[in-house]
C-alpha cells in the first residue's frame, strides 16, 4: 500500500503562541534534559549545532508510536501497518510545507544530512560526471560536503574546485563567478556554516550556477533550526538536512530534490520498496518517493520528526530567528570582552554558532571544553568535522558556542563569567610557573623521553615486570610504588584546564609536542592519590615521548588484559585509567594532527 502523501489530511500544530512575546521561559518548559545538571551545576547547553535538545512533544511522539502504531509500513493490509503508513506520509506533508517543496514525494527520507549529500554525489556522479567536469564545493564545507564529492570526481575523472574566502570566513562569490564556466556540473556549499556560523548568500549561488548549467545542492544542516527554508525561493536542485539538528531524532533526515531531476538520477540503493517489478533479467523501480528509499526506513525517526516539524512551526521559525539574533549578538559582544580570546570569523551575516580561541594565555580548544564542562557548560571543541576551515585560519581547534531557540542571555552570561575564571586562573598559573623559586617549588617539570621503541615494546617491559608478581594485593602494592617515584609537579600542574575528568582522584596532564618534532608527544602528570601516580608512571612509560600515532592506535584493551589490569584495580579507578589514555590519545591527535 502505497497512498499519495499529498491527499493525506494532516493534524495542525497544537501550541498557541501570542505573535508578538517570545517567551523562551515556556519554551524551555517543553524540553525536559533543560531541567538536569551536569558535573552538579545547572545544564548550559551550548552544543546545539552538534545537535539540538528535544521537546516533550517529539519525545512523546516516538513513545506514541513504539506503544501503540508501531508496523512496518506500504506492505500491510491490516489496520496497524495502513495507520503506520499514514503517519510516515503525513510526516512527508508537513516536510514538504516545512522547505515550501512543491510535491511531498520530492521529500526523501535519508539517515541524515551525510546521507543525503553521498546519495546525491553517488548517483549525480554516476550519471551525469565524467572527464573534464568541474563540482564546486566551498572553503566553508563540513567534511560531509567534500567528501562525498572527492569521492564522486575520484570515480568520474571530475575536477573538484574550492570556493575561496576572506579572513572575515565569507566566501568570495565575485571570484566564484570568475572560476565558473560551462564546466561545472555541481556547486555543493552549506547554507550556514557549522564551524562559523556564516550564513552563505546560497540563492546568489544558485543563480549563478544555473547560469553555466550547473546544478546546485544545499548543505541545509545548520539552517533549518534557525529560520525559515523555502526551496522554490532558493530554486536549489537539491536540499539536505537532519532531524536531529531539527530537534527530532537522530538517523533521520531529509533529502529534498527537484523532480525531474531525482526523476532522470538512477535509484541510489536496491532493495525492498523501491522496485516496481523485478526479475533476474530486469527490474524496474518504484515511481519517487520510493525509489530513493530502499528498505524498511526509520519509521520512528519519521514520526518523531514530524512531531518535531510540528513543535517548531507553533513557535514560529521567523521569531526563533529574531530571538537567535539577539543572542548571538549578545555572545559575540561578551566574548570580545573576554581576555585573550581570537573569534575567529567575523562574517556580517550570521546563524547559531560561534567559534573562538583563546591566545593569551594560550589555552587548547580541548581543554577549555572540559574546564567548562566542569561548570554544567557544553560546547563543543575541535575541528567540528572542518579541518580546511581550521587550516584556513591556522589553528588546530576552536571552541564552539551554538544556540538554539531555548538558550537565554543568562546562559551566555554564565558561559562567559566561566570563561573568564579559567582565563583568569590559566593566567595565574603562568604567572606562577614563570616566578617559581628553586627551594620552595616543587619538583621540577621534567618530560620523561620514549621508555623503548614503540608503545607496544615499552608495553611488553611493563608487563614483563607484573609477571613477577602472583597476587593482586602485590601487584596493587607495586603500582603503589611506581607511584612514588613519580615526580610531585601536583602544584605546579593543577590548572582547572588540565584537569582529566571522570578520574576519582584530581588528574593533571599537561602533553605537549616534543620539541623538534612533528609527530611526537610527551607528557607530565599527576594525581592526589599514588596509586593514580603510579597509572600515570606507567603511562608515562608507555607513551612519553613516543609517535602520536602508535599513541592513538595503541590497544591498551589488549594491555590492561596482558597486566590482569581488572584483578586489582576497581572498575571506577579503570575508567579513570581510560580517561586518561583517552585524554592523552585527543591530545596527541590534536598536538599534532596524527589519526588513527
Ligand atoms: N555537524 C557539528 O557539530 P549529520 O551528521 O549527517 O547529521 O550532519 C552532518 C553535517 C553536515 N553539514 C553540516 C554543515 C553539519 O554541521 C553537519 C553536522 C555537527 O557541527 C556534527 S559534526
Amino acid at each position: 500500500m502505497k497512498p499519495s502523501s499529498d491527499s493525506l489530511v494532516l493534524d495542525q500544530p497544537k501550541r498557541e503562541t501570542s505573535a508578538s512575546s517570545f517567551d523562551v521561559a515556556r519554551i524551555r518548559e517543553d524540553f525536559p534534559i533543560l531541567k538536569t545538571k551536569s558535573n552538579g551545576k545547572p545544564l548550559v547547553y551550548l552544543d546545539n549545532a552538534a545537535t539540538t535538545q528535544k521537546p516533550r512533544a517529539m519525545i512523546d511522539a516516538l513513545v506514541r508510536y513504539y506503544e501503540s502504531q508501531n508496523a512496518n509500513i506500504h506492505r500491510g493490509v491490516y489496520h496497524l501497518s495502513q495507520l503506520a503508513t499514514d503517519l510516515y506520509e503525513q510526516a512527508r506533508v508537513k516536510v514538504q510545507r516545512f522547505i515550501n517543496a512543491p510535491e511531498a514525494r520530492q521529500a526523501i527520507f535519508t539517515r541524515g544530512t551525510t546521507e543525503g549529500i553521498n546519495l546525491v554525489a553517488t548517483v549525480f556522479g554516476r550519471a551525469m560526471l565524467k572527464q573534464g567536469d568541474e563540482v564546486f564545493v566551498s572553503a566553508l564545507e563540513h567534511h560531509s560536503n567534500i567528501v562525498p564529492w572527492q569521492l564522486a570526481c575520484q570515480h568520474s575523472g571530475a575536477t573538484l574546485r574550492v570556493i575561496p574566502m576572506n579572513d572575515d570566513g565569507e566566501l568570495l562569490l565575485d571570484e566564484l563567478e570568475k572560476m565558473l564556466s560551462p564546466r561545472a556540473r555541481m556547486i555543493a556549499v552549506n547554507h550556514v556554516s557549522n564551524a562559523l556560523g556564516t550564513i552563505n548568500d546560497v540563492r546568489r549561488i544558485v543563480k549563478m550556477g544555473h547560469a553555466v548549467g550547473a546544478k546546485v545542492l544545499i548543505d541545509g544542516a545548520q539552517a533549518v533550526a534557525h529560520n525559515k527554508t523555502d526551496v522554490r525561493e532558493l530554486d536549489c536542485d537539491f536540499y539536505a538536512f537532519s532531524g536531529h539538528k531539527l530537534f527530532g531524532p537522530t538517523g533521520i533526515g531529509v533529502l529534498y530534490g527537484k523532480r525531474e531531476l531525482l526523476e532522470a538520477l538512477p535509484p541510489y540503493h536496491g532493495g525492498g520498496d523501491m522496485i516496481e517489478t523485478v526479475t533476474f533479467e530486469k527490474t524496474t523501480y518504484a515511481q519517487l518517493p520510493n525509489k530513493f528509499e530502499a528498505g524498511t526506513p526509520d519509521i520512528a525517526g519519521v514520526v518523531g520528526l514530524g512531531a518535531a516539524i510540528d513543535y517548531v512551526q507553533s513557535v514560529g521559525l521567523d521569531r526563533v530567528a529574531a530571538h537567535e539574533a539577539e543572542l548571538i549578538k549578545h555572545l559575540v559582544e561578551q566574548l570580545r570582552q573576554v581576555p585573550g580570546v581570537r573569534i575567529i570569523g567575523n562574517a556580517r551575516h550570521r546563524a547559531g554558532a560561534v567559534s573562538f580561541i583563546i591566545n593569551d594565555p594560550p589555552i587548547a580548544a580541548h581543554d577549555l571544553g572540559v574546564a567548562l564542562d566542569m561548570q554544567g557548560i557544553a560546547v563543543r571543541t575541535g575541528h567540528h568535522c572542518c579541518q580546511p576551515i581550521m587550516d584556513r585560519f591556522g589553528v588546530p581547534a576552536t571552541v564552539r558556542a551554538s544556540v538554539a531557540m531555548y538558550n537565554t542571555k543568562e546562559e551566555i552570561d554564565v558561559f562567559i563569567a566561566a570563561l573568564n575564571k579559567i582565563v583568569a586562573a590559566e593566567a595565574k598559573m603562568k604567572a606562577k610557573l614563570a616566578t617559581a623559586q628553586a627551594p620552595s617549588a616543587p619538583a621540577e617539570i621534567v618530560y620523561p623521553k620514549a621508555a623503548a621503541a614503540s608503545p607496544q615494546a615499552a608495553a611488553d617491559a611493563v608487563a614483563e615486570e607484573f609477571d613477577l608478581f602472583e597476587d593482586r594485593e602485590a601487584k596493587s602494592e607495586y603500582v603503589m610504588e611506581l607511584g612514588r617515584k613519580l615526580p610531585h609537579t601536583f602544584d605546579l600542574l593543577k590548572k582547572v584546564t588540565t584537569r582529566v575528568p571522570g578520574c576519582m582522584s584530581e588528574v593533571y596532564i599537561v602533553p605537549r609536542r616534543v620539541a623538534d618534532t612533528s609527530d611526537r608527544v610527551e607528557f607530565v602528570a599527576d594525581a592526589n592519590a599514588e596509586i593514580v601516580r603510579g597509572e600515570i608512571l606507567i603511562l608515562q612509560r608507555l607513551f612519553s615521548g613516543q609517535k602520536a600515532k602508535d599513541v592513538i592506535d595503541f590497544d591498551y584493551e589488549a594491555f590492561f588484559r596482558r597486566i590482569g589490569l581488572d584483578q586489582f584495580i576497581t572498575s571506577q579507578r579503570r575508567n579513570g585509567l581510560e580517561g586518561m589514555i583517552r585524554r592523552l590519545k585527543s591530545s596527541a591527535a590534536e598536538l599534532t594532527g596524527a589519526k588513527s
